[in-house]
Parts: structure tokens; C-alpha cells; sequence
């Protein structure tokens, strides 16, 4: 069994509901449980600024899948929720759910990184684990909270 920590972003319809509903579909596949989820806050879109202010949120979770098969169950409830991947890479989504953290798993492989490679410069993913655990540290030791302030923006 494996702790993994995800992200969860929606800037486009019932934003809550839609994080809501995807932190459900996850928990409902037998080989993973959400066992705790921060709370949702609203921050300025990073990148592509001119687009809907986003909710973001993370979750912990426990899982028996591998890293890559619980990417594609990631990316398969992105589906079922409308996402479409074909628009501006960048650009609103109804839900976006990114692999952060997969314990000390480092992974480098087309299609898969782990730790998430933006994951250390982004404030709305940054805050948000440091809420489920402040002491969190990604696999090469250097703590969560000591990288807020030194990167990106995105409150
Ligand atoms: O990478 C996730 C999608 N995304 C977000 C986001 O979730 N929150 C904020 N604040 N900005 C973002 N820009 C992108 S792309």
C-alpha cells in the first residue's frame, strides 16, 4: 500500500461539485481510498492568466495501484467528467487531477513524472499538502515548506 498525494484544480462549471465528484469516483475503485482531502480555495490562474479563476484542492490517498496505472485512472475520471484534452493546453478544464506525490517513488518515463516537475513553483498546490501534512518532504529531502516563497505564484 502506497501513499500518494494529488492535485485538484476546475475552473469551469460547478467547480465543487466537480472536485467533489472526482475525489468520489476515486475513492469508489476498490484499489484506492481518498483518507483525506484539504480544503477548496480559490486562487488566480497561473500561466494563462486570462481565463476563470480556479478551485484548487489536494487529496491523500492510499492505494495499491502503481504509479502509472493510478495516472490512468486519474486521467479516466477526467474523462468521465468532461475534460477535453484537445483545446489549449493550458486553458480552462472542468477538472484537472495531477499526480504529485507517489511516496518516495521517482518516476521519469514519457507521459509520467513523479514528483510532479512544477509541483515545488505552484502556491496552489504547495499550500494546500502542506495542510494535510506540514511536515511533507519530496523524495530528495528538501521540505514542502521551505520551497513556498521561492517559486511561481498562483494564491
Ligand atoms: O495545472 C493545473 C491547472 N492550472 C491551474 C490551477 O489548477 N490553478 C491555478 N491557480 N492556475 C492554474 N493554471 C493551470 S494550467
Amino acid at each position: 500500500m502506497a501513499r500518494a498525494y494529488i492535485g485538484l484544480g476546475s475552473n469551469l462549471g460547478d467547480r465543487r461539485a466537480l472536485l467533489e465528484e472526482a475525489l468520489r469516483r476515486l475513492d469508489a475503485d476498490p484499489s484506492v481510498s481518498v483518507s483525506a482531502v484539504s480544503t477548496f480555495r480559490e486562487t488566480e490562474p497561473v500561466g494563462v492568466v486570462d481565463q476563470p479563476r480556479f478551485l484548487n484542492a489536494a487529496a491523500a490517498i492510499e492505494t495499491t495501484l502503481e504509479p502509472r496505472e493510478l495516472l490512468e485512472r486519474l486521467l479516466a475520471v477526467e474523462r468521465e467528467l468532461g475534460r477535453d484534452r484537445s483545446g489549449e493546453h493550458w486553458g480552462p478544464r472542468t477538472v484537472d487531477l495531477d499526480l504529485l506525490l507517489f511516496g518516495d517513488v521517482v518516476v521519469d518515463e514519457p507521459g509520467l513524472a513523479v514528483p510532479h516537475p512544477r509541483l515545488h513553483e505552484r502556491r496552489f498546490v504547495l499550500e494546500p499538502l502542506l495542510e494535510l501534512d506540514p511536515a511533507l518532504r519530496l523524495p530528495d529531502g528538501r521540505r514542502l515548506g521551505d520551497l513556498l516563497g521561492t517559486g511561481e505564484s498562483g494564491s
